[in-house]
């Protein structure tokens, strides 16, 4: 890449601003060279304008430049989908799955009932993501309302390129795959211990569960279409400190420039 480029962000909201209290619509972010700013703010708008959740009033698109020396350089983590039949099955694995990287079995019961229910105060989706105690339960985000969003990440093209070969064949090639893959690999790589996801899209059933130990699973089912949907990014108090660990989430830059195993 070259040695400039922009990070590249939007967020749309429904009836006011976020910062006012705006119903969240959509989300999206890219770390792009110059030449492609241009079209990659065209895309977001247009994602945006057209999102299942409804039309939104306020979209802020950001641009941001960043040296690329600065940017930290990573590997996905490894990609794997494992077989469920119905959401039955879906949380059956997802609790192993959790329990397997060290969250607490209480934890766990209180992460997938705040995903059913709404992880916000009044029941709603939030733009980001609760932060949970893994071993107490204790919600550690500063803003309930809001959560913490885990930013500032993307591939290179050429891993890009990469990723989206090995996803072909598995017909798994779709933006909404290699995003949430980048995201859960710098929450990763943050110093989470693991995170569980659901869609915020009604339509969109096939959640994930991801930690350094099991990688990315996905796990098909796992959001009910009652499910409100959302993340929990499962922390260990003992091995972060809460405030530099926001920052890293929301504030460090990171490209994917290595892809792991994808298995379908
Ligand atoms: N940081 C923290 N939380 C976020 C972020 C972010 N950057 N973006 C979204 N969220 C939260 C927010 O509460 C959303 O409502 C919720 O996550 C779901 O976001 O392999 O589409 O973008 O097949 O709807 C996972 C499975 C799809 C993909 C996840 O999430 C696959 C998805 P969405
Ligand atoms: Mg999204
Ligand atoms: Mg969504």
């Amino acid at each position: 890449m070259e040695k400039v480029v922009y990070s590249v962000r939007m967020r749309a909201a429904q009836g006011a601003p976020h910062e006012k209290g705006g119903r969240h619509i959509s989300g999206a972010e890219r770390i792009v060279s110059a030449q492609e700013v241009a079209s990659i703010v065209q895309k977001m708008f247009f994602r945006a304008k057209n999102h299942a959740l409804g039309e939104p009033d306020f979209i802020n698109i950001s641009i941001e430049r960043l040296e690329f020396s600065e940017i930290k350089q990573i590997a996905a983590l490894p990609l794997v989908t494992v077989k469920a039949n119905d959401h039955g099955q879906a949380l059956f694995c997802a609790r192993q799955l959790l329990l397997a990287s060290g969250v607490e079995e209480q934890v766990i019961e209180e992460a997938i009932e705040m995903l059913a229910r709404g992880p916000s105060p009044d029941g709603r989706n939030m733009r980001g993501a609760v932060i949970m105690d893994a071993q107490s339960g204790r919600r550690l985000e500063p803003d309930s309302w809001r959560g913490v969003r885990a930013s500032h990440m993307d591939y290179t093209p050429q891993a890009a390129k990469q990723l989206s070969c090995l996803l072909e064949p598995l017909g798994l090639d779709h933006f909404r795959v290699k995003e949430a893959l980048a995201l859960a690999s710098k929450v990763i790589w943050s110093g989470t211990l693991a995170e569980i996801c659901c869609s915020d899209d009604p339509h969109y059933t096939t959640g994930y569960v991801s930690s350094r130990r099991l990688g990315y699973v996905r796990i098909p089912h796992l959001k009910h279409p009652s499910f409100k949907g959302g993340r929990v990014f499962f922390v260990r108090l003992k091995d972060v400190n809460l405030t530099e660990y926001i920052t890293r989430l929301e504030e460090e830059p990171v490209l994917i420039t290595q892809i792991s195993a994808v298995r379908g």
